[in-house]
């Protein structure tokens, strides 16, 4: 098995020492970091979604998987993080009310990082006016709405249009994203633009700020 299996492997079955331990390895390997996520963390997370669609496992055993990839993603993280330099853009990120999931954000917010963007992660269930008060507060150009759940996907509208009432749509552009968004759902809800993954949300936001 190569290491990237492995940690694929590792990561379903939630062992975190060894994620990072494999991680390590992988890197001493002169292996890249992007792929380590594209490759290993994010096949482990597709399996463990449907696992669960299929009622094979249930949440804790989500959660341990969860947890084996963050404890890994820390590893690498350092790896994205900028050091002193002119940001080219700053983006506000959260996951919208109601929804829990962070794995997603955390990677885009990540990833945009080490693409020269300021990130103001403003975290997990979000409310619309706590969006708005952000936006007040640290004048970005982009704000990244995330939600994982058909559930959540509403608020996703509902923030969007409490910065439409405060007064400040114009003064951003709104990128959505998460595994149930859509390009016509983004489209529905007057987002500026959607993005499938982490890869694709760096390329949209540097468009954005043109
Ligand atoms: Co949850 N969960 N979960 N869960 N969970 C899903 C989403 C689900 C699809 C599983 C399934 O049924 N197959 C399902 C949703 C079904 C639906 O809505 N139709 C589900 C459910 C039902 C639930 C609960 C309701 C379960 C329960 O309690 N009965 C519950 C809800 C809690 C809540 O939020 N209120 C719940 C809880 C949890 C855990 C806490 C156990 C854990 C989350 C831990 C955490 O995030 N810290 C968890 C997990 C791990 C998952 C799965 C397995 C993995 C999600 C993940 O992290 N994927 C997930 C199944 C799946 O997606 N395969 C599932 C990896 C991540 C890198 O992908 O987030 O899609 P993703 O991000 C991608 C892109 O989407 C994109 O870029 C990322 C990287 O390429 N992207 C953006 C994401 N955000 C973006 C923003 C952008 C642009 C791109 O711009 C701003």
């Amino acid at each position: 098995m190569t290491v990237i299996e492995q940690i694929k492997e590792s990561t379903m079955k939630g062992a975190v020492k060894k994620v990072q331990e494999l991680v390590r390895a992988a890197l001493e390997e002169k292996m890249n970091a992007a792929d380590i996520i594209s490759q290993g963390f994010i096949p482990a997370m597709e399996i463990v979604g449907d696992k669960f669609k299929k009622g094979e496992i249930f949440v804790p055993e989500m959660l341990v998987a969860a947890r084996a990839m963050q404890g890994g993603i820390k590893i690498i993280e350092p790896l994205f993080a900028p050091g002193e330099r002119q940001y080219i853009g700053k983006c506000i990120i959260g996951t919208v009310r109601s929804d829990l999931h962070d794995i997603g954000k955390n990677l885009v917010a990540m990833i945009l990082q080490g693409a020269g963007f300021e990130v103001i992660d403003i975290g997990i269930d979000v409310p619309a006016e706590k969006f708005v008060s952000a936006i007040q507060e640290h004048k970005p150009q982009i704000v990244g709405l995330c939600a994982l759940l058909t559930t959540t996907l509403p608020e996703m509208g509902t923030a969007i249009q409490a910065i439409k009432t405060a007064g400040i749509r114009e003064q951003v552009k709104i990128v959505v994203g998460g595994a149930p968004v859509t390009q016509s759902f983004a489209d529905s809800i007057g987002a500026d633009a959607y993005a499938s993954d982490a890869g694709a949300a760096v390329e949209i936001c540097k468009a954005l700020l043109n």
